[in-house]
């Protein structure tokens, strides 16, 4: 493998010269782009949607303790630290009872509620905010030479064509991008879990029902009502997998969230107009390795787990912490062997979060393949956890996040 070389990105004519291509600004490209910034080390980004488009895309809410500390030590949280929703438990509704995880007295941690596509608009300031090189709206992106010393991303910018060599890819382009299916079948691996079920997801402008997150499990299916700020509320609905969105109006949706978190003294769900809906589908999914030659997968690229456990975007932030110090290791001190070990080293921590999400997914769910035993034994599990300081414990010791680096 080639030594460290001088930082430089040189353009001339159509083609481009960096140390890392970054393929993807979601939050793994930003998140990478901003921490080789920081490192010294130079990359270029290139995205394929708008800077409006990804900027309004609405997706994830929760941060984990660590990603949210790893975006404030290295200044990107100042907006973050305003305007978040700092949690210190979540509510678990069953039988129509709430009960209360609190993080901070069985882990000492807390989490926050900070929407992804205002974690994307400030990471995509602080990258044009320090002049470093953010190409939006490309098209027919394609990777090269993945496999010798200087990979190539070749695509089109404004009708040209374009290619940029780097010394190393990240790919960051997530489930659908074109990263993963660039590496030959034969050198990937893929696993996954298909669930016979989506979640229908709306944003009204309601405040919070509660302080916090309720999880719910019901007869007819699970809900969570979460948040975006003090007016804004995000709320979940467990339906078919084959759901057409069209059929389900306003006045339907709020029936079946009011129908699945009723009970207890004094509740009432909060209600105001729908602003957005949509309909989320849901999986596991996971690749091994994460590497193939020159090109590291990091993000939705290389895992997708279904949304119950708020994982995705965190996974994505561990993903790349781990690669910008390899790549830092290399550049520094011409050392290889933590770029060798990435792929380990992030699967050491994905699979833990893989299980996590598919346990608490199991847990909470309406399983039409299974019967009132199931239903039984879920709500025994669900009183066991929530009554048990040792349950409840491994349960807030997840969900607050494991840490970045299992060492
Ligand atoms: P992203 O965010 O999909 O970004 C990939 C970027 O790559 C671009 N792209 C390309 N660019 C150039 N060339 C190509 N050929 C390209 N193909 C694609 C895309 O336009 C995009 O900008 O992946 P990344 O960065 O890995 O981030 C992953 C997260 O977005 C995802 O895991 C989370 O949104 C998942 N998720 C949640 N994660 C959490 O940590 N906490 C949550 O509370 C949470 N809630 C959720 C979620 C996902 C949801 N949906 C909609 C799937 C709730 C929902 C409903
Ligand atoms: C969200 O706020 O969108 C959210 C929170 C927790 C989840 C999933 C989504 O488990």
């Amino acid at each position: 493998m080639a030594g460290p070389r001088r930082s430089f990105a040189i353009t001339s004519g159509h083609n481009m010269r960096t140390q890392v291509g970054i393929v993807g600004a979601g939050p793994a490209g930003l998140v990478l782009a901003h921490l080789l910034h920081l490192a010294g080390i130079e990359s270029i980004v290139i995205e394929d949607k708008s800077r409006h488009y990804i900027e309004h895309r609405l997706r994830a809410g929760l941060l984990e303790q660590g990603s949210s500390e790893l975006l404030i030590e290295t200044g990107a949280g100042e907006r973050m630290m305003r305007e978040r929703m700092v949690h210190d438990g979540l509510y678990i509704k069953f039988k129509g009872e709430l009960h209360r995880l609190d993080f901070r007295d069985l882990v000492g941690k807390s989490v926050m509620i900070y929407a992804q596509q205002e974690l994307v608009k400030d990471l995509v300031a602080v990258r044009l905010g320090y002049g470093a090189p953010l190409h939006f709206e490309v098209a027919n992106v394609a990777l090269a030479d993945l496999e010798g010393p200087r990979p190539k991303i070749r695509f089109a910018e404004k009708g040209e064509p374009r290619e940029i060599e780097c010394d190393y890819i990240a790919g960051c382009d997530g489930f659908h991008g074109i990263s993963r299916s660039s590496v030959p079948a034969d050198k990937i691996t893929f696993f996954d879990r298909d669930y016979p079920f989506a979640w229908l997801g709306i944003l009204a402008e309601a405040p919070p029902t509660k302080d916090e997150l309720v999880y719910t499990h019901h007869e007819r299916g699970f809900a969570l009502l979460t948040m975006r700020s003090p007016t804004l509320s995000r709320l979940y609905l467990q339906c078919e997998k084959t759901e057409d969105i069209a059929h389900w109006s306003d006045e339907r949706i709020w029936d079946e969230l009011r129908l699945r978190t009723a009970g207890g003294e004094g509740w009432k769900l909060s209600e105001g107009p729908i602003v957005q809906k949509g309909i989320t589908d849901m999986r596991s999914f996971a690749v091994e390795p994460m590497q193939y030659g020159r090109l590291f997968l990091a993000g939705d690229a290389a895992h997708i787990v279904p949304p119950t456990g708020a994982k995705g975007m965190n996974l994505a932030i561990a993903d790349v912490r781990v690669l910008a110090r390899a790549l830092e290791a290399f550049y520094k001190a011409g050392r290889t062997d933590l770029l060798a070990s990435y792929s380990r080293t992030c699967l050491r921590r994905v699979w833990k979060v893989q299980r996590f999400s598919w346990w608490m997914t199991s847990l909470l769910h309406r399983f039409d393949t299974e019967n009132a035993f199931d239903r039984r034994r879920q709500l025994a599990e669900i009183d066991y956890l929530t009554s048990s300081r040792a349950g409840a414990t491994t349960w807030a010791e997840n969900y607050v996040g494991l840490p970045m680096e299992w060492d």
